[in-house]
This record gives structure tokens, C-alpha cells and sequence, in this order.
């Protein structure tokens, strides 16, 4: 008897279905989370800047059992376990969580947080789901379709220019060490219109699909933080971009209503440059 590959393990594999079970992964950690809000400020590893929460590990593991109970021979690649390096097996399709992101507003009580899960085929993304439960917000795409929020089509903005953008950006410790961090986070306040750091890529990258921001940018970003939102504001009209890839998963990243890239891709490259 042949071995099956994963492609005929689950011939209904189609980018909507995907999008079914990647929805029923981000609800179920994002319920667990927002159950548990009595325990946000329970820390199972501290840093200088940054903290990482026992729901951390807890959100990823039942989004990971969602996940499994659909499709037990594919791969997770998620923030909680990424240092071990490598994806829990090998298949075509890889799963992507962020379980908690923008873990620091949440274990501040803060509602800007979300749970984000994507689905890749052979490295193409088919499906995305964000789902912000303290927002009563659920983004989703899967490839071919429509972006949406709580089922309501969405649309990048037509900002034109820089200077009349509204930028959102990150400042995460764990920036490229060639970058000063603040140097480009000046760069980029001097040029738009005004700059957000809210704290959560993903949902920052949302509200970009959504036109209700018209950029993001971050150098220290990761692989689970955006790949569903990716996603999502492409399929709204958007644009994102990796301009660099400083170690396994770390993102230089940029994303916008696409009116604007170029214009914000040089002036970021040429800080970059200049660094
Ligand atoms: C967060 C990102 C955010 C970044 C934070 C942090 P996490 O992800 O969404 O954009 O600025 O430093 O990395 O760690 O909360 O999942």
C-alpha cells in the first residue's frame, strides 16, 4: 500500500475549509483566553521588556488540539514552541499561531490583543483568521476570497501620500540589533501624517486591511505575528512585503493600503541604509 500524501490524507482541503478549522482554532484560544482573564497576570517567564504568560502556552495548546482533531498529520509551527526550531513534523500544509498576541496590553487588561492562525500549503497562505474577542472582532480570508471582519467586506484606504498616513509601528526589544530603533521610529513620525504603536501586529496589520490605517511597519516582527493578517490585507487591496529576514521566523515587515509602499518602503530602506 503507498504511503498517502497529506494532499489525498484530506481531499477537501479547500482554502474555505481551511478557513473553517482556522476560525475554530483562533475562537477556541481566544475564548480561553478571555475566560481567564482573572489569571492575565500569571507569568510563566519574565523579560526586560516583554513577558510571556501561562495563557500563552495554554492558548497555543488548545488551539493546537482544535487544529489536530481536523488534520492530525499537519505541521504547527507556533510562537510558544518556535525555539525549538523547527515544525512539529513534516507535511505540506503548516498551521502558524500566535496564540496571544500583544500578550503585554493583555496581561495589562488592555483589549487590544488577539489570537491569529494561518494555514500555508507548500508556503502559500490559504487561510487567516484574527480573532480579537475583548474587540468582538473576527478577521478572515482564505486565498481567492474576500477579506472580512464579522463577515463585513473590507477595504484598504486610498491615502495617497505619507504625509497624510496614519502609520502604526512596533517597538520590540528584540529589534534588529543593526537597527537603532527609535532612529527609524523618528524617521517614520517626521514623515507621516501620525505614527501608532498599539501593540499587536496583527490587529495593527487589520486595521490596515479595514482602512482605518494606511500602513505598518516593524523590524522585529515574526512569522506568527503576521501571517494570517498577511493575508487578510491582501485579499482587502493591500500590500506587505518582508524587506528583510534577520534570523529564523524575525521579520523586518511591511504592510499598507499600497498607495503608499514604495513611498514608505524607501524611506525605511534608506534609513536602513544610513544605519
Ligand atoms: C507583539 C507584537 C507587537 C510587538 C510586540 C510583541 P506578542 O507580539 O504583536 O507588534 O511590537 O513587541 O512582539 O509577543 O505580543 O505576540
Amino acid at each position: 500500500m503507498t504511503a498517502l500524501s497529506d494532499d489525498s490524507l484530506t481531499p477537501d482541503l479547500t482554502p474555505s475549509r481551511l478557513l473553517e478549522v482556522a476560525v475554530a482554532a483562533a475562537r477556541t484560544a481566544g475564548t480561553h483566553a478571555l475566560t481567564n482573564l482573572d489569571r492575565r497576570t500569571d507569568i510563566a517567564q519574565g523579560f526586560a521588556h516583554d513577558v510571556k504568560l501561562k495563557l500563552d502556552l495554554e492558548c497555543q495548546t488548545v488551539a493546537e488540539q482544535t487544529l489536530l482533531s481536523h488534520f492530525p498529520s499537519h505541521a504547527i509551527l507556533g510562537e510558544e514552541t518556535a525555539d525549538d526550531a523547527t515544525p512539529t513534523r513534516s507535511s505540506p500544509y503548516l498551521w502558524i499561531i500566535d496564540p496571544i498576541d500583544g500578550t503585554v496590553n493583555f496581561s495589562h487588561g488592555l483589549p487590544h490583543w488577539c489570537c491569529s492562525v494561518a494555514v500555508r500549503h507548500r508556503g502559500i497562505t490559504m487561510a487567516g483568521a484574527v480573532y480579537a474577542p475583548a474587540l468582538a472582532e473576527l478577521y478572515t480570508a482564505a486565498a481567492g476570497g474576500p477579506a472580512e471582519c464579522n463577515g463585513q467586506r473590507l477595504r484598504t484606504s486610498s491615502v495617497p501620500r505619507l504625509d497624510q498616513a496614519l502609520v502604526m509601528t512596533g517597538l520590540d526589544q528584540k529589534v534588529n540589533p543593526r537597527m537603532k530603533r527609535f532612529a527609524l521610529f523618528r524617521a517614520i513620525a517626521d514623515t507621516v501624517q501620525k505614527t501608532r504603536v498599539m501593540g499587536a501586529a496583527a490587529l495593527d496589520i487589520c486595521r490596515v486591511a479595514k482602512g482605518q490605517a494606511d500602513g505598518y511597519f516593524e523590524a522585529g516582527i515574526y512569522t506568527w505575528d503576521v501571517a494570517a493578517a498577511a493575508l487578510i490585507l491582501e485579499n482587502a487591496g493591500g500590500r506587505s512585503e518582508i524587506l528583510a529576514n534577520p534570523s529564523p521566523h524575525q521579520l523586518l515587515f511591511l504592510a499598507t493600503n499600497g498607495h503608499i509602499h514604495e513611498e514608505l518602503k524607501s524611506l525605511i530602506s534608506g534609513h536602513l541604509a544610513a544605519e
